[in-house]
C-alpha cells in the first residue's frame, strides 16, 4: 500500500515549495482546493475555508495527488495517415497541419456538415469557447455537442421553458435557510458529498428541517433522511402531479404569486384536477403510506429546496420531470426567495460554463440560440463573420451525432475530454461510429481512455493543475484555477489546439496568447445576457470567485435570481408546463423482466481514467457489480458473489451479484464506471438504450429492460 506522505512542516519549507489554488476537477460542487507542490510534485491537498466547500473536501479531491502518476500519460501528439497504420509520435506543427489539410479537403468536397465536435463539461470555459467559435462560426458546422447532453440537457430545457433562461435561481447559501429538502433522483452523499454535508448540518442545526429522498433505491443519501419515497423508475412526474394535486386541494397555492408572476396556471390546474389521484399514485409506484408522509412534509409555509440530478434528467420524460419540479415551486410561490427553489445539481465541474459559452448543438454564446436570427447576427458581428455564416439549424445532438457517424455521415470528428465508447448509451453504436469515421481526433490526458484506441490523431492535453482556466460550479459561481505544475512533454491547455487549428486554416480571431485573452473575449458576449459575466475581469477573478449575473466591474455578483419576481421570459412571467406521464421507452417483459437503473459509486469518477489511479479509491469498489433484490435473485437462482451477465436487447455486461433489500423489487442497479480497458465484456453501456427525451434530447440512461443470469446459465 502506498501511504500518503506525512511530512513535518519544516519539510515543506526547506525544499522548493510552491502552492496553487484550483477548483476540484471532479464534481459540480466545485470545491476550491490548495495544492502544496514540493520539488515539482503535489504533496498535499487542502480544502479552502473561505469558499463554497467551507474547508471540506471528499476523498476524491483529497487524493488528487495520485492523478499525476499515470504511466499512460499522453505527452506528445500522435497520428497515423491511414487506419491500418500504427500511431506514431508527431510534432504539434505536423499534427495541426495534417488536421487542417484534412478539414480543408472535407470543407471543399463535402461541406461543413461532414465535421463534428464532441466535448465535455470537464473542459474549462476557455476551451469550450474556442471550440464553439471554431466549429459554429468558422468551420460552419453546428454539429457540436458534449457529454452535457447525457447529463444536464433536461435541466437546461426545464429552466428555459419555465423561466425563459437556463441556470438555477438558487445558491448554496439557500441550504442554510431551507426547511425541507426534496432530494429527487440525486444520491448526494455519494456524488455531491461536500454539498450534502451542508444539508446534513442544516438538519442538525434546525430541529424542524427535514430531508426527503425520492429514488427507486434506498441510497446512502436516504440513510440521512427523514423520509424515503421509493418511486418506480420514470414515475416521478406522476408522483409530483399527485403531490401538486394534494397541495392544491389543501389550499397551499400562493394565489398572489401565481397571478402576479406566472402564466399557464389555469391550464395546469385544470390538468391536475382532471387526473385521478389513485391513477397517479399507481403510476408513481409509491405505497400510500409513503405518499401520505410526503404530503405531510411539504406545504406553503415551509421553505422547500428541491435538489435533483440524473434521476430527474436521464429520462425520456426528463424535461417533464424538471418542469414538474419547477411547477411545484411556482404554485407554492417558492422561487427567488432565500431557502427555496428548484436547484439542479450539475454533475461535472464546468457543465454550467459550457452552457454559458453555448457548446450544445442548439446554443450560441451567452445563452443565445442557433435557431434565433437576432442571436446569430449578434455573434456573427462579434466574430467578424459575414451575415449568414452561422447556419440556422441546430446541429445533431450526442446520440444522433454518433448514430449518424456510425452510418458514415462524417469525414472527421474531434472528441475532447470525454470517453464516449464507455459513457454513451448503447456503446456499440459509439464504437461503430468511430470505426466508420475516417478522421477521429481525440484530445485527452491519457491513453487509458478507451476512446483513444480509435484515434487517428491524439492531442495531448494539460490536466488539472497544469493550466489556468475558468469554471462555473452548480451555483453559478465562476472560479479561476491557477497553474501550479509544469505540463509534461508537449501537453497543452485544451483551448490551444482549436486556436492553433483556426490559425492554420487561415481564420481571423484565433490569436489568443493565453487563457485570459480567451476569457476577455468571451465575457463581452455575455454583456446584457441572463448569464452576464461581463463584469468578471481577469483581475477580479484572480482575487476570488464571483457569481453571475455580474454585469459591471464594480458589481458584487448575484447570489439569487428572479428575486423581484421578474423572469427571463418575454412577458417577465414564469410559465407552468404540464408534463407527460409516459413510462420509460422500454418496459420489462418476459424475455427481459427487470428494470436496469444505472449510476455511480463514491470511489469512482466515471470511466476511472483519473480516479482509478488512486489505489485507495480503486480498492473500495474493485470490480463491476450488479445489485438485485433478493426476490428477483431467488427467481434467477442468484446469490451474492455469483458471476453474472446482465443482458438487454443491445448487448451484455459481466458483473458480480450483490443482493440487497435497498432496491425496489423488479429493479436492478449497476454502474457504468468500468470500460473494456478494465476487462473485456464489462461495459454496462453495452446494454443501455438510446431512447431520448423529445425536447432535451437527453438519453434515458436510468431505465431499460434487462435479464440477469449466472454466467454459466448465460453461456
Ligand atoms: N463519486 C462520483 N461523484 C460524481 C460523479 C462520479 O462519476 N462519481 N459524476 C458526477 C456527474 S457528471 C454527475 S451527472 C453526478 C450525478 O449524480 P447523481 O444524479 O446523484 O448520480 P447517479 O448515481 O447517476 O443517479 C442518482 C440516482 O438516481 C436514481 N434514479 C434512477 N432512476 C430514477 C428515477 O426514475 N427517478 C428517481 N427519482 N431517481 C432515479 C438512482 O437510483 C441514483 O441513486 O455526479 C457527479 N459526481
Ligand atoms: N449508464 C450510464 N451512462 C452514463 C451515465 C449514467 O448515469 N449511466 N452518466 C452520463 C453522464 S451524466 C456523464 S457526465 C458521462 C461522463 O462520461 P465521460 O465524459 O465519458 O467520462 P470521463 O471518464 O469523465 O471522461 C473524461 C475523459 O477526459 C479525460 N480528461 C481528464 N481531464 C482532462 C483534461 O483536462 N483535458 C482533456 N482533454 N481530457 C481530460 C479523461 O482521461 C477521460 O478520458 O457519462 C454518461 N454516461
Ligand atoms: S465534493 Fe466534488 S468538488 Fe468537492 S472534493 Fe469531492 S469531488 Fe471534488
Ligand atoms: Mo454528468
Amino acid at each position: 500500500m502506498t501511504a500518503l506522505p506525512v511530512l513535518p512542516p519544516e519539510a515543506y519549507v526547506s525544499r522548493a515549495t510552491t502552492t496553487g489554488r484550483a477548483v476540484c476537477p471532479y464534481c459540480g460542487v466545485g470545491c476550491v482546493l490548495d495544492a502544496t507542490v514540493v520539488d515539482g510534485r503535489v504533496e498535499r491537498i487542502a480544502a479552502v475555508a473561505d469558499a463554497p466547500n467551507q474547508g471540506m473536501m471528499c476523498p476524491k479531491g483529497a487524493l488528487l495527488s495520485r492523478v499525476f502518476d499515470d504511466e499512460q500519460r499522453l505527452t506528445q501528439p500522435m497520428l497515423r495517415r491511414a487506419k491500418n497504420e500504427p500511431l506514431r509520435a508527431a510534432s504539434w506543427d505536423e499534427a495541426i497541419r495534417f488536421v487542417a489539410d484534412r478539414f480543408r479537403k472535407t470543407l471543399d468536397t463535402r461541406g461543413p456538415d461532414a465535421v463534428a465536435w464532441y466535448g465535455s463539461g470537464q473542459l474549462d470555459t476557455e476551451a469550450s469557447y474556442v471550440f464553439t467559435k471554431l466549429f459554429k462560426g468558422f468551420l460552419g458546422s453546428n454539429h457540436t455537442d458534449t457529454n452535457s447532453r447525457l447529463c444536464m440537457s433536461s435541466a437546461v430545457a426545464g429552466y428555459t421553458l419555465a423561466f425563459g433562461s437556463d441556470g438555477p435561481p438558487t445558491c448554496y447559501d439557500d441550504i442554510e435557510h431551507a426547511d425541507t429538502f426534496l432530494i429527487l433522483g440525486a444520491n448526494m452523499a455519494v456524488n455531491h458529498p461536500v454539498l450534502f454535508n451542508r444539508v446534513r448540518r442544516r438538519r442538525t442545526d434546525a430541529d424542524h428541517a427535514r430531508i426527503v429522498t425520492v429514488d427507486p433505491r434506498f441510497t446512502k443519501t436516504a440513510e440521512h433522511g427523514d423520509l424515503h419515497v421509493p418511486v418506480a423508475p420514470g414515475g416521478d412526474v406522476a408522483l409530483l402531479q399527485w403531490l401538486a394535486r394534494r397541495l392544491l386541494d389543501a389550499g397551499h397555492v400562493d394565489e398572489g404569486f401565481v397571478s402576479a408572476h406566472t402564466t399557464g396556471w389555469p391550464e395546469h390546474r385544470a390538468c391536475l384536477e382532471s387526473l385521478e389521484p389513485g391513477f397517479l399514485a399507481r403510476l408513481s409506484g409509491v405505497p400510500d403510506d409513503a405518499l401520505e408522509a410526503l404530503a405531510a412534509t411539504i406545504d406553503r409555509d415551509h421553505r422547500l429546496l428541491t435538489l435533483y440530478c440524473m434521476g430527474a434528467n436521464q429520462s425520456t420524460v426528463g424535461t417533464d420531470k424538471n418542469t414538474a419540479i419547477i411547477n411545484l415551486h411556482l404554485m407554492l410561490g417558492q422561487v427567488g426567495r432565500p431557502g427555496c427553489g428548484p436547484f439542479s445539481l450539475t454533475g461535472q465541474p464546468n457543465a454550467m460554463g459550457g452552457r454559458e459559452v453555448g457548446y450544445l448543438a442548439h446554443q450560441l454564446p451567452g445563452y443565445r440560440k442557433v435557431a434565433d436570427a437576432t442571436d446569430r447576427a449578434e455573434i456573427e458581428l462579434a466574430w467578424g463573420l459575414s451575415p449568414g455564416a452561422i447556419l440556422p439549424e441546430p446541429g445533431l445532438t450526442a446520440v444522433p451525432m454518433f448514430e449518424a457517424a456510425a452510418s458514415g455521415r462524417f469525414d472527421a470528428i474531434w472528441i475532447a475530454c470525454t470517453n464516449p465508447v464507455v459513457s454513451m448509451p448503447d456503446a456499440a453504436v459509439a464504437k461503430r461510429a468511430l470505426r466508420n469515421t475516417p478522421l477521429v481526433i481525440v484530445q485527452d490526458i491519457t491513453t487509458r481512455s478507451e476512446t483513444a484506441a480509435y484515434a487517428d490523431v491524439l492531442f495531448p492535453a494539460c490536466q488539472w493543475g497544469e493550466k489556468s482556466g475558468t469554471m462555473t460550479n452548480s451555483e453559478r459561481l465562476v472560479v479561476r484555477s491557477e497553474k501550479f505544475l509544469e505540463a509534461p512533454g508537449d501537453a497543452k491547455p485544451d483551448w490551444w489546439a482549436p486556436a492553433r487549428l483556426g490559425r492554420a486554416m487561415g481564420f481571423d480571431g484565433f490569436d489568443f496568447g493565453n487563457n485570459e485573452a480567451v476569457w476577455s473575449e468571451f465575457i463581452t458576449l455575455t454583456d446584457g445576457r441572463p448569464c452576464d459575466c461581463s463584469g468578471m475581469t481577469n483581475d477580479r477573478l484572480e482575487q476570488g470567485p464571483l457569481r453571475w449575473p455580474c454585469p459591471s466591474a464594480d458589481h458584487p455578483g448575484a447570489p439569487r435570481r428572479y428575486t423581484d419576481g421578474v423572469f427571463a421570459t418575454p412577458d417577465g412571467k414564469a410559465r407552468f408546463h404540464t408534463g407527460r406521464l409516459d413510462a420509460p421507452a422500454e418496459t420489462p417483459d418476459e424475455a427481459y423482466p427487470l428494470w436496469l437503473t444505472t449510476g455511480r459509486v463514491a470511489a469512482h469518477w466515471h470511466t476511472r481514467t483519473k480516479s482509478g489511479l488512486a489505489p485507495e479509491l480503486a480498492r473500495q469498489e474493485p470490480d463491476p457489480f450488479v445489485e438485485l433484490h433478493p426476490a428477483d435473485a431467488a427467481q434467477a437462482g442468484i446469490d451474492t458473489g455469483d458471476a453474472c451477465v446482465v443482458s438487454s436487447r443491445r448487448g451484455q455486461a459481466r458483473a458480480t451479484a450483490r443482493l440487497t433489500e435497498r432496491l425496489r423489487p423488479g429493479v436492478v442497479f449497476a454502474t457504468f464506471h468500468f470500460g473494456d480497458g478494465f476487462a473485456a465484456g464489462v461495459n454496462l453501456n453495452d446494454t443501455t438504450h438510446a431512447a431520448c427525451d423529445p425536447v432535451s434530447k437527453q438519453p434515458e440512461l436510468k431505465a431499460c429492460a434487462v435479464r440477469v443470469e449466472k454466467s454459466e446459465a448465460a453461456a
